[in-house]
């Protein structure tokens, strides 16, 4: 095969459905760089998407599923080395360093840029650059914005097929002139020619780059999920949260729900949790036994944009078209509508693969399979697995599939003015502390709580895990700007809905993951979590009584509806109690978080803590 040059080609040709004059020449500028062998300006229908699935067979990059278990089904396995995000690879490049904040990894744009230039100097060599537009958020709704991604890898446009609105529709949106982010993104691997390829490239050198200001993304070396993807974390949250900052509006590691009350009485809950903490779970929750009359409906899992209407309130849309959840522990009894979502029209990755050509993980039934072949290729047999600790699916295994297949999907799910916030709801991991659930006094007081949240590390990304971190807002690795500036945003938020008179959404904490002496769980979780959210519905209709303590409102055992569930008060009280000296050593992890972000941190969160201490010592 010929290696063409686009160096002094005046024009890449485009398809007539394209007619953004600069549109066309960045995609010339990042070709005459990175040196594909071609380009193909993707129209996202079904063909293509069919022929990518099946060159990635070819190439050993997918397998497809049995069709007669798993119709239009493909699992990937990744390169051990490349599973997860890259925090410590990922970067907010802003001209000054405190807009970047004492949170994120800063480089000079400048010095950046110059690291970029070479990194991606021929980096697409011997390969495809597919052109990927995209609309984060339903086609020409005022609160979606579009991108469009250069990549080299063919998983990445077919999922992201799968997690946006892909395809030549973009392209009227956009017209001659219309605004995108640029994303470019290469696996860093390029082929020498007639090189036989592998079937996860990726390289150990690793970059995940925004720069806030230019609003471009730029990422390096790996193929996995939000490092790659990059219309989920890296644009749906860092760089429209700075877009948020700029313009008004809130860009959340938020699932989004609608809850309906026996009565008919429906509210809508954005709620945030770091990754791999259960958003996905809570999303698609089925009420428990006892509580039947209750329905959960699902907007969305993992990302919400939040925008202000003209009656004061919040009005939330998702800007994602697809789940990309974490797989293992996911099973009929735990997430009863994903596993309906997964029937069909799936990508797994780093999933087993059965005998029968069909995927298990850790959790998905009882029992494992005498045999599979696990993420890694190898043979796995659960006495294997006992003498290894060799697990068949890796911990952050996931699925990509559509959210329209999803049973419990909201009807409103693509409403492009979104739904009305009436309460938000913010949890960590926490195994000790935090009580299930806690309402916020008032809109600072929650501000204060989410602001200080911590929660303990998970398998989605690399490094330890099990470790309490603070994750302000679940968005530690998302915000795109100075953390202490986006509590600012929050409160400043709360004050203008105020002035407008409208009705602040409520302000809750929970915790599902408080341990016993044993060390289990005592909360049940999963569905049992409705208790909690028929809770939250009471209190913002104002009929669910509470009691008030240092920290807010939680409720007596009586507020809760046990209705078909044993659970006796003494267990209540293990995951509900507020522990004085446990608390005194949380105050003094707030402390220390505070003094990280000292440079900008509102004086009113300062002045919330004083008082929680207060509070806490009389
Ligand atoms: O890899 S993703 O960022 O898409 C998933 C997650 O970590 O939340
Ligand atoms: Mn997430």
């Amino acid at each position: 095969m010929n290696h063409p040059s686009f160096e002094g080609q005046p024009t890449i040709e485009a398809p007539a459905w394209v007619k953004h004059r600069k549109l066309i020449d960045w995609v010339q500028r990042v070709a005459a760089k990175t040196k594909p062998d071609r380009i193909v300006w993707c129209d996202g229908s079904q063909e293509e998407y069919d022929r990518l699935c099946a060159q990635m067979v070819e190439a050993g990059t997918l397998k497809k599923l049995n069709p007669a278990k798993r119709p239009n089904s493909y699992l990937a396995w990744s390169d051990p080395s490349d599973v997860a995000r890259v925090e410590d690879r990922t970067f907010i490049c802003s001209q000054r360093r405190e807009d970047a904040g004492p949170t994120n990894n800063w480089i000079a744009p400048a010095e950046m840029r110059s690291t970029l230039d070479g990194l991606f100097e021929g980096a697409m060599r011997g390969r495809t650059m597919y052109v990927v537009p995209f609309s984060m958020g339903p086609l020409g709704s005022p609160i979606a914005h579009i991108g469009v991604e250069l990549s080299d890898s063919p998983y990445v446009v077919t999922n992201m097929r799968i997690m946006t609105r892909m395809g030549r529709k973009v392209y009227d949106v956009l017209g001659e002139d219309g605004e995108f982010v640029p994303c470019v993104h290469s696996v860093g691997a390029p082929l020498a020619a007639g090189a036989k390829d592998v079937s996860w490239p990726c390289n150990e050198t690793k970059y995940i780059v925004h720069f806030p200001e230019s609003r471009e993304i730029w990422s390096y070396g790996s193929g996995y999920g939000g490092n790659a993807l990059l219309g989920k974390k890296c644009f749906a949250l860092r760089i429209a949260s700075t877009m948020g900052r700029d313009e008004g509006w809130l860009a959340e590691h938020m699932l989004i729900l609608g809850v309906t009350s026996p009565e008919g009485r429906k509210h809508h809950v954005a709620a945030a949790f770091p990754s791999a903490c259960g958003k996905t779970n809570f999303a698609m929750l089925i009420p428990p036994e006892g509580l039947n009359g209750w329905k959960i409906s699902t907007i969305g899992d993992d990302i919400a944009w939040i925008k202000p209407g003209k009656d004061g309130r919040l009005y939330a849309i998702n800007p994602e078209a697809g789940y990309f959840g974490v797989a293992p522990g996911t099973s009929e009894k735990t997430n009863f509508n994903a596993m309906a979502t997964l029937k069909e029209n799936v990508i797994f990755t780093n999933v087993a693969l059965t005998d029968d050509g069909d995927v298990w993980w850790e959790g998905m039934t009882d029992d494992a399979p005498a045999h599979l072949i696990d993420w890694q290729g190898k043979d796995w047999t659960p006495a294997s697995a006992k003498e290894s600790g060799r697990k068949a699916a890796h911990p952050n295994a996931r699925f990509t599939a559509p959210a329209s297949q999803c049973p419990s999907i909201d009807p409103d799910w693509e409403n492009p003015a979104g739904v009305a916030i009436d309460a938000f709801i913010f949890g960590g991991r926490r195994s000790t502390t935090v009580p299930l659930v806690t309402e916020a006094r008032n809109w600072v007081e929650g501000v204060y709580m989410a602001a200080t949240m911590g929660s303990e590390t998970t398998a989605a990304a690399a490094g330890q895990q099990g470790v309490v971190r603070r994750d302000p807002f679940a968005m530690l690795p998302f915000c795109g700007y100075n953390m202490s500036d986006y509590f600012g945003h929050w409160l400043k938020t709360g004050e203008r809905l105020e002035q407008l008179n409208a009705k602040l959404p409520r302000i809750f904490c929970v915790n599902w993951f408080r341990k016993g002496a044993d060390g289990k769980f005592v909360w049940p979780g999963f569905g049992e979590n409705m208790r909690v959210l028929s809770w939250m519905v009471g209190r913002i209709e104002g009929s669910a009584q509470g009691e008030e303590h240092a920290f807010g409102v939680s409720p007596h055992y009586e507020d809760i509806d046990w209705s078909g569930l044993n659970f006796s008060r003494e267990q209540f009280e293990q995951v509900i109690s507020v522990d004085d000296a446990a608390w005194r050593a949380e105050l003094a992890l707030h402390a220390e978080l505070f003094d990280t972000l000292q440079q900008g941190l509102p004086p009113a969160l300062t002045e919330a803590k004083r008082a929680l201490e207060q509070k806490l010592a009389a």
